[in-house]
């Protein structure tokens, strides 16, 4: 069966040249209507569209080259991967979607600018610099478009990372998933804040992808999701495109808090936030009720994402001294 991000690349190879070294960068991503559930595991499509805010110079930077020793190498920050390692194996598979039977030994050196000690998963911007590392590598010219859908397959959420700023990924109706990757919105919104609230550096006990087939499967609440994820989707479009920013929270808090609802009543049940993260969001709401204009969201993990606008910086920062504060529209730094 046809699927577009395989068509794309088999395309464009077809034109290839031999592999040059090449660099590119992608930022990662929050979403605030969140992606949870697929409607084709095999394709990556999604059963709701979803949108993200990029996280500026926290990102990923992946230089593809050929390989001088032969073989594949992988290198993450800085560190030669065995090849054994989850890492280096999706790497490689994900490069056997450009070189196919062709044998292409490549170099592929990641370095992570998101600070470590937040805590944050990497995937959706690895995904999306190594797609534009291999297509600059290969001398590809696809559009951002289709290298969302090419990131897609990697990483759901990598298909929102191509851009800046927000992005809306439509969840698409064509079978092949020609039109599920992701679309900048246009404007700036400079006043934007995202804090990172890390309360827990402990490992995930589950993928985010098994987690959305467990909950798809076993959740008697997921047959409300896909439907009213959909709506929250709009609605947080909606919000940014009027500047209403307090719309624009209580939609992304509640949106996430549905998602973790549905995992909770799973079966067994599917928890990724803990008792920190819940005397996070207590301390939060105290605020609220002063009037703090402050809202939070979670994903596959206990730690918490606070938006805001600028004026609440110290406020925020006075709750939650630990948080690193992120200004996705402020001037890239060299690179970004
Ligand atoms: C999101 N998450 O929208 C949601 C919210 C986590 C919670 O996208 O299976 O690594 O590779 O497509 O993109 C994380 O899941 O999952 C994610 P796959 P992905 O950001």
């Amino acid at each position: 069966m046809a699927d577009a991000a395989r068509q794309v690349v088999a395309a464009a190879m077809a034109q290839a040249g031999t592999p040059k070294p090449f660099t590119a960068y992608a930022p990662s991503n929050i979403a605030l209507a969140k992606y949870w559930g697929k409607r084709d595991a095999a394709r990556n499509l999604p059963l709701n569209s979803s949108l993200s805010i990029s996280l500026n110079d926290w990102g990923s930077r992946t230089t593809v080259a050929p390989s001088a020793s032969g073989a594949d190498e992988v290198i993450l920050n800085g560190d030669v991967l065995p090849g054994s390692s989850a890492f280096a194996q999706k790497v490689v598979k994900f490069a056997d979607l450009f070189r196919g039977e062709r044998a292409i030994p490549l170099r592929v050196e990641t370095h992570n600018t998101v600070p470590t000690a937040a805590g944050l998963a990497s995937s959706a911007s690895g995904f999306a610099a190594l797609t534009k590392a291999l297509c600059g590598s290969f001398g590809l010219s696809l559009t951002a478009s289709q290298m969302s859908i090419v990131a897609r397959l990697g990483s759901g959420s990598a298909a929102r990372s191509l851009w800046h700023g927000f992005v809306c990924w439509n969840r698409g109706d064509a079978v092949d998933g020609s039109d599920s990757h992701g679309v900048p919105l246009d404007g700036v919104w400079p006043e934007f804040r995202i804090a990172i609230v890390k309360v827990d550096t402990s490992p995930k006990a589950k993928s985010s992808r098994d987690g959305m087939e467990h909950t798809r499967d076993t959740s008697p609440l997921f047959q409300a999701w896909p439907a009213q994820a959909d709506a929250d989707c709009g609605a947080v479009e909606r919000a940014i495109l009027d500047r209403d920013f307090v719309a624009l929270g209580e939609r992304t808090e509640g949106n996430a808090l549905m998602m973790h609802a549905t995992m909770q009543a799973a079966r067994p049940s599917l928890s990724y936030l803990t008792s920190r993260t819940w005397a996070a969001l207590e301390v939060l709401w105290r605020m609220r009720a002063d009037g703090l204009q402050a809202f939070a969201t979670m994903d596959a993990g206990p730690n918490l994402k606070l938006i805001f606008l600028e004026p609440c910086t110290s406020d925020v920062l006075a709750a939650f001294p630990e948080a690193d504060v992120v200004e996705p529209f402020a001037a890239r730094a060299n690179g970004s």
